[in-house]
């Protein structure tokens, strides 16, 4: 389904009266509005291939229809989405979930839709019909060369992939780990992994990034190889200048502070890119900006300053990307809520008066440090977000103009009630 801009024309219209009342009001309120709308149509959000299905776990899934059946159909889904948006030009493949034979009318593809190839994803988590070795042990950890050497050929296999699309980056989440005190010699899983990610550092083109994600717990519920940031800044320290840290928001233990552990990974040029979402009790659960807005807030006022004070391009300096879980909203529309939270964060942390914090920071003064990060939360800023769209041709109201078009319906209507995405 390609969306007619005549129809976006139409619904701007409609709301455009409204729109402009709130923009000129909000513009008295924010200096630098002009600027910000700018950074916020420069920003570009990916949406992953396996987010665009129905989500579940391991008691059940509900699936809502016209789910996309086949790659082609994970990009017109984004396409869609980046045609109600123009916020989400990119599309993150995971290989083998997504199977290219043709790169060349995939390419075509993404290409009419605006979208570019954002990291590729390896899965060394799961069993393959056809491979050789389990995973059930681990995989670039594994104690055994042979299986440790079928997932590093994985890796570069996917790196191959990815470089015929026109992707710059592999991202790797690892399930290894342990289940039980015992069952694993840390420092020897440690160097196992090590030396794999070695031996796939050494096939990246020059070019290329290589994004280590970290995560606390699961599948393994005892140890994790790659658990938090700083195992995470280990690995990527000693593999070289093309190794970065990728912080999945749901990944950390209660209470973390990943503001902090941003601004310190920024610092040090080891954060790669962000895999954003929601947690209340982890991974992924929630759609970004559903339960801690604040902290998402805070974690863009840092990049932000900490970007600024590099000289980082804002946009293409890391990698963003969406990584959430729809167990019972329509994926599409929570993939959209998603882009918005992110933008309104993103538009937050611009608007803070740095100038007035770094003094107030200086001075020792925390009352004033706290208003001034708080009338830039407490500001609303989603009239800038709004106009950022209507500029670059989208919908002043995405998820309803989605709904006002039956899109999903279209959907079922094209694909059938029971299909099913391939992902987590
Ligand atoms: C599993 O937690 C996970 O959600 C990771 O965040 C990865 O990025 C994703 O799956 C895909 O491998
Ligand atoms: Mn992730
Ligand atoms: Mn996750």
């Amino acid at each position: 389904m390609i969306l007619d801009s005549n129809k976006i024309a139409a619904h701007n219209e409609g709301l455009y009266t409204a729109h402009k009342n709130k923009l000129v009001f909000t513009a008295s309120e924010i200096a630098q509005s002009e600027s910000i709308i700018q950074k916020l149509i420069d920003f570009q959000i990916a949406i992953p291939s396996w987010a665009l299905g129905t989500g579940g776990t391991r008691f059940g899934r509900f699936a809502g229809g016209g789910e996309p059946r086949s790659l082609e159909e994970k990009i017109e889904d984004v396409g869609l989405l980046h045609a109600l948006n123009k916020a989400s030009g990119a599309i993150s493949l995971h290989i083998p979930w997504d199977t290219v034979t043709d790169y060349k009318s995939i390419k075509a593809l993404a290409a009419q839709h605006d979208l570019k190839f954002d990291a590729v994803n390896s899965n060394t988590f799961q069993d393959q019909a056809n491979s050789e070795h389990s995973y059930k042990f681990g995989s670039l950890q594994n104690v055994n060369k042979a299986i440790r050497k079928q997932a590093v050929q994985h890796n570069i296999d996917v790196i191959q992939q990815g470089a015929e699309l026109g992707s710059n980056s592999l991202t790797i989440w690892l399930a290894d780990g342990s289940n039980f005190p015992g069952q694993l010699n840390f420092r020897k899983a440690y160097e196992n992994t090590l030396e794999s990610l070695q031996e796939i550092y050494a096939a990246l083109p020059a070019d290329w990034k290589l994004f280590l994600e970290y995560k606390c717990a699961e599948p393994n519920f005892y140890s994790t190889t790659v658990a938090d940031w700083g195992q995470s800044y280990s690995y990527v320290k000693k593999l070289g200048d093309k190794a970065k840290t990728l912080v999945d928001l749901g990944h950390h233990l209660p209470n973390a502070n990943i503001e902090q552990i941003v601004s310190i990974l920024l610092m040090d040029d080891k954060l790669g890119g962000f895999h954003f979402n929601d947690s209340k009790y982890g991974d992924d659960d929630l759609t970004a900006g559903a339960l801690k807005p604040y902290q998402l807030f805070l974690i863009f006022s840092e990049l932000v300053e900490g970007m600024d004070a590099r000289g980082m391009n804002h946009a293409t300096d890391l990698g963003w990307m969406i990584d959430a879980s729809h167990n019972i909203k329509d994926p599409m529309e929570d993939l959209l809520q998603s882009v918005e939270a992110i933008m309104i964060a993103y538009a937050q942390a611009l608007s803070v008066d740095r100038k007035a914090l770094e003094i107030a920071q200086n001075e020792n003064d925390v009352v004033k440090a706290q208003e001034i990060l708080q009338n830039a939360f407490r500001t609303d800023v989603r009239a800038l977000v709004a106009e950022a769209r209507l500029r670059s041709g989208a919908a002043l109201n995405p998820v309803a103009l989605y709904r006002q078009l039956g899109v999903r319906e279209n959907l079922i209507g094209e694909r059938g009630l029971k299909t099913v995405a391939t992902g987590l």
